[in-house]
Order: structure tokens, then sequence, then C-alpha cells
């Protein structure tokens, strides 16, 4: 079980690569995080876009993009359709975005006829690789696609990340319905929506994960917080997936700890046909690097998961 990002790169070293199609390559960032991937045997890249635009990026960082497949598509919504119409073809396995607004990619991927859709919630979460007490991954979910979630799109996003984290090696992963505080508060709808969560999971509605809510952050990750104020469940102290109430506070949260803190993340769009690494245009190369990894594991444990037929979804 990876405990760190290094750890999913070394554990992905024995599996095929994948092949990433990127929308709208001429992002230096991401064309470092290409160069990387290629260079580290993790990804064969296919990079859709304006190719003058890709090559001068690529010339400007030292990017070396030589073994990637280059398409020329200079119309940015064209570019969106056609990298994710590549994976949903086979073609490739993975698809990411590159220069262009987060929404407009998102529709790319949505797209009824050459999208990524399976007729669930697709999803986005966040993988920190937080040092305390112990470094370990832990997911973050929705900061970055659904904007308002009700009642219902939250249990989809629960389901989304459980089933992720079971790739990432948590047998039952725990679950944080977090809120500003541990007591439900009418007039927090937060922690009405994260009581319920709760209650589904202890009747048993969430077979492969635990879920208790409503829980403030500092109880969700902090042994000590819980016991000070002395709360007492299986989660508390130890969450491996923080479900956020909003994209708001998901998306101020991860970037507070990258920004702030200086923490590693990587981030990923669940629910789809194929994974698809989501990450902000001012993310690090080193995040879109580590998401594309994070991606290449995903894809690799789904397949065994499939062939083994152990682990439920
Ligand atoms: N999963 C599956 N289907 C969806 C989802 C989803 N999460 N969201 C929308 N759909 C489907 C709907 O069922 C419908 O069929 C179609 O897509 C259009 O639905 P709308 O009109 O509600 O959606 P859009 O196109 O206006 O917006 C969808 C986005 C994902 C683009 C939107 O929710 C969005 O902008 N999200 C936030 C993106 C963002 O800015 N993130 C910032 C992170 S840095």
């Amino acid at each position: 079980m990876p405990y760190s990002f290094d750890d999913v790169l070394a554990e992905i070293k024995p599996y095929p690569k994948k092949r990433v199609a990127v929308a709208v390559g001429h992002d230096e960032a991401v064309l470092d995080a290409v160069a990387r991937a290629e260079a580290q045997d993790v990804a064969d890249c296919v990079l859709v876009g304006d190719v003058a635009k890709i090559k001068a990026t690529a010339d400007a960082v030292n990017a070396d993009i030589s073994k990637a497949e280059l398409i020329d598509e200079r119309d940015v919504t064209k570019a969106a359709k056609r990298a994710v119409a590549l994976v949903s073809s086979g073609e490739c396995h993975i698809a990411m975005k590159g220069k262009l607004h987060t929404d407009d990619f998102l529709r790319a991927v949505l797209d009824k006829e050459t999208g990524l859709r399976t007729g669930r919630l697709l999803s986005h979460v966040f993988l920190l690789e937080v040092p305390l007490p112990v470094k370990r991954l832990v997911f973050v979910t929705d900061g970055a696609m659904n904007i308002a979630p009700n009642f219902e799109e939250k249990a989809q996003i629960a389901t989304n990340a459980i089933a992720l984290a079971r790739l990432f090696g948590i047998e039952q992963p725990k679950v944080a319905a977090l809120a500003g505080v541990e007591l439900v508060n009418p007039k927090m709808p937060a922690t009405q929506d994260a009581a319920v969560l709760s209650l589904m999971s202890y009747r048993g509605q969430f077979e492969a994960g635990l879920i208790e809510g409503p829980l403030a952050l500092d109880l969700a990750v902090s042994e000590e917080a819980a016991r000070i104020k002395g709360v007492k469940n299986p989660v508390a102290g130890h969450a491996d997936i923080l479900l956020m109430p909003s994209l708001e506070a998901g998306n101020i949260m991860v970037k507070g700890f990258s920004h702030l803190a200086g923490g590693r993340t990587a981030g990923l769009v669940l629910g789809a046909k194929a994974p698809v690494v989501l990450t902000s245009r001012s993310d690090s190369a080193e995040s879109k690097f580590l998401s594309i990894v994070c991606a290449v594991y995903a894809a690799n444990m789904e397949a065994v998961r499939v062939k083994v037929g152990k682990v439920r979804g």
C-alpha cells in the first residue's frame, strides 16, 4: 500500500505504461510533467493543441517532448473534445487537462457523444501527501468539480472516493463527512447531510467504507483533538477521506495545503470511463506529474481489480 507519492511511483514500475491524451498542451508545467512522465517510463503522451505553441513552450522550459505524439488542433474546444475522444475510443487510457479553463475541459469530458460518461456522477478527488503524524495519502473530495452537491450527490462523491482509496490499498476507507462542528445544527445544512450519511453507513449502506459525521477537520485528522473534545468513533483522528460540504471548502483547503504549507498534491476525476487528470492551471509541474502517476496507478489497479475480482466497487 502506498504511503507517499514516491511509493505510488515505485509501485507502478512493474505495470504497463499508459497513454495520456493532453487537451490543449501548450502549458509550461504540463509539458514539464509530460517530459518527466516520458523520461521515467510512466506514460506515453499525446499532445492535442496548437503544435507550434506546444513546441515553443516546450523549448522555453527545456522540456523534452520528442517522444510525445502531437496532434494539431488550434481551436481550444475542439482540442479538448479530440483529446477526450482519444480516451473514449480506447486509443489512450487517461485524459489530462492542459491550458484551458476547468469547466471547458469538464464539458468535453461530459460530452454525450465523445465524452467519458458512465451514467454515474463524476467527481474530483485531491490526493494530499500528509506528513503528520506519519506520512500517508489523504483523499479530499470534491474540491474541483461538483460545486454545491446535494445529499444524493455527496453519497455518490463518497462512493467514488471510497473506490479510489480501495484501489490505493485501504481495505475499509474511513470517511469524515466534514462540517464546522461535530454536532447536528439545523442552521448548518452540512451537519445534517453528514449525520444522515453517517447513519446510512452504520446501517451498512456504504459496504466498502465507513462514514462518520459531522466532524470538524481537527477531529477528523487529529487523535489528540478527538481526545481533548471527547469524540470517540472509529473515524475520528484517522480519516482517510475528507468529504467536503462544498467545492469552495475543498478547493480552499487543498490550495492552503499546497500554496501555504508546501504540501504535495495530485488531482483526479473519478466515475468516468477512465481516469482524468485535473489540476489547476497554477499547480506546479510536480503536482501535474504526480497526478499522472496516480492516474496510471489507478488505471493499473482497476485492471488488476477487474481481473482478480476480489475487491468490491
Ligand atoms: N457527473 C455527471 N454528469 C454531470 C456532472 C457530473 N459531475 N455535472 C454535470 N453533468 C451532466 C448533467 O447531468 C447534464 O446532462 C450535463 O452534464 C450538463 O449539466 P449542467 O448544465 O449542470 O452542467 P454544466 O455544463 O453547466 O457544468 C458542469 C461543470 C462540471 C462544468 C460545472 O459543474 C463546473 O463548472 N464545475 C466547477 C469547475 C471549476 O471551475 N472548478 C474549479 C477547480 S480549480
